[in-house]
């Protein structure tokens, strides 16, 4: 029989066990309020980011769940052919797995941010393993430690003239549509466990072009979930725009209605507001971001088939290519719920409201 002081013991212990992931965060932050609400909020990350350790210190206090910006992309985990580098994705999983965070993985299948050796070896016959070994051997590498994977990312566009609403990738030139189907099985072979999503942008605005993004959507979704396609979420990245194209609320409850018909989860899964073509005043801009999030914010969490809400970084400090400055006039951008000294902004506070309303 368990005595009760081996079970006190015991508890002792897993209470220490606990106890470093409850020090870093004391203070209340944007993921214990999502979590009250019964959803995860975290955010994209990089390895050179965690060496801040201010911004290591927010990002334990404010993210229940880590995905990362590029180090888990193909570039990155295969430069040269058959030689893999883990170190990246794996310094953000260490650092996810210290303060009690779930972990994303972003992303197995895209148009970028591949390798340059890739392009000329697709061309060789029997490229399939191409793909679907690369799959096995990266989601079984995280096997069991990735909530979600992003299989596949950003396959639809509509304008690019095909009737099944595909986007003219790389992937597509080589293998036609079946690529798709491909990497879904490829990836529940390697991880039976991991929650399997498709992620793209498009489906978030109210204009004209976002009806036929939907449309298409939802399209797709139905034929590849006939077709028997391991598909079990949607992620709506969530770049927003404060002053261009806002989104439509009515049009987008709609659709999620239409995405949780089918049987899917739904994530954001990389969300920010673009700044640009604001006024020059901070106060102002900074209340237009956080108008818009919140807009995004209610819809995407009214429908209880949405499970994440993640934002593309935490502080608007890492966000500083010159592209950027030349935009916005010389200002900087300021798109994410923390400043650049990792303050709390008007954003940060409209998403506390969303996940608590
Ligand atoms: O923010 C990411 C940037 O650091 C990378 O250089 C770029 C190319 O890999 O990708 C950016 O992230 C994109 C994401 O992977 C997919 N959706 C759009 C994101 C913003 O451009």
């Amino acid at each position: 029989m368990i005595s009760r002081r081996f079970f006190l013991e015991q508890l002792a212990g897993a209470a220490t066990a606990l106890r470093p992931s409850f020090a870093a965060r004391v203070e209340t932050g944007l993921r214990d309020i999502a979590v009250r609400r019964g959803i995860v909020y975290g955010c994209a990350a990089a390895t050179y980011e965690l060496k801040d350790a201010a911004f290591s210190a927010a990002l334990a206090r404010e993210a229940g769940i880590l995905s990362a910006e590029y180090e888990m992309k193909r570039a990155a985990l295969e430069p040269s052919r058959g030689r893999y580098d883990f170190s990246g994705g794996d310094g953000l999983l260490a650092f996810a797995r210290t303060h009690g965070m779930a972990f994303r993985g972003h992303t197995l299948v895209w148009d970028h941010s591949n390798p340059p050796w890739l392009a000329d070896a697709l061309q060789q016959p029997n490229a399939e393993p191409l793909l679907t070994d690369y799959i096995a051997t990266v989601v079984g590498h995280y096997k069991g430690r990735v909530r979600s994977w992003d299989v596949v990312n950003e396959v639809l566009q509509p304008t690019d003239g095909r009737r099944d609403g595909l986007r003219d990738t790389l992937w597509l030139k080589r293998f036609g549509p079946g690529y798709i189907d491909m990497a879904f099985h490829a990836a529940r072979q390697a991880d039976p466990a991991a929650l399997l999503v498709y992620n793209d942008w498009g489906c978030e605005w109210g204009a004209p072009e976002n009806d036929r993004f939907r449309a298409a959507t939802l399209d797709f979704l139905s034929h590849a979930l006939a077709r028997g396609v391991p598909i079990q979420a949607l992620g709506l990245q969530g770049h927003l725009s404060a002053f261009g194209t806002q989104v439509d609320q009515k049009k987008l409850a709609v659709f999620l209605d239409a995405v949780r018909g089918m049987g899917l989860k739904i994530l954001v899964t990389e969300h920010d507001v673009d700044d640009s073509g604001g006024p020059s005043d901070i106060a102002l801009r900074d209340q237009a971001v956080a108008d818009a999030s919140r807009r995004f914010l209610d819809v995407m969490l009214d429908n209880p088939a949405t499970q994440a809400v993640l934002t593309w970084g935490l502080s608007d400090r890492f966000l500083d290519p010159p592209g950027w400055r030349d935009r916005l006039a010389g200002r900087y951008p300021r798109k994410l719920p923390l400043d650049r000294d990792y303050g709390r902004k008007p954003m940060w506070n409209a998403m506390a409201k969303a996940f608590r309303a």
